[in-house]
């Protein structure tokens, strides 16, 4: 059976590429996905989603409790803030790798901190979107 890695993205990420190119590149989440899907070897597909909704991205977390054998997801503002986040981030049983474009750690004090982490069982930031292709390599190697 096919296993499907959720690449899930949170708030104003629709903008990736379009927007401020200086914090986060020029690349867009298209991009992110064609980049990702040539990672994948058979037996695996995966799923991009992006809202600006917050219940939406909880959904899709629900969601992959049954359809997903992995999370990779960049929560965007919803890190610094959304406990329902990493509520729902806690029922899912598999791996979830947190992704930021930006080095958050070099910017405001706020974004230093992330709900997300407490339940990511791994953190990549300042990569790019290189973070993403990270992301989905270590999902495939925590399910192959
Ligand atoms: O560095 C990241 O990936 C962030 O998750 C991006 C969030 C920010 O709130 C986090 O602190 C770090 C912001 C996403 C906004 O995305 C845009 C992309 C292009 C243009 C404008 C916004």
């Amino acid at each position: 059976m096919t296993k499907t890695i959720y690449i899930l993205n949170g708030p104003n990420l629709n903008l990736l590429g379009k927007r401020q190119p200086e914090i986060y590149g020029a690349d867009t989440l298209e991009d992110v996905e064609a980049n990702c899907r040539r990672l994948l070897p058979g037996g695996y597909d995966l799923r991009l989603l992006q809202s600006n909704w917050e219940g939406q991205i909880v959904d899709w977390i629900h969601e992959a409790r049954e359809e997903a054998c992995g999370i990779v997801i960049n929560p965007a503002a919803l890190t610094h803030t959304s406990v329902a986040v990493l509520d729902a981030l806690n029922t899912f049983e598999g791996p979830v790798i947190e992704v930021h474009i930006s080095q958050v750690h070099k910017r405001e004090a706020f974004r230093h901190h992330s709900y997300v982490s407490m339940r990511a069982d791994g953190v990549i930031a300042g990569l790019g979107i290189e973070g993403y292709e990270a992301g989905v390599r270590r999902v495939i190697s925590l399910t192959a």
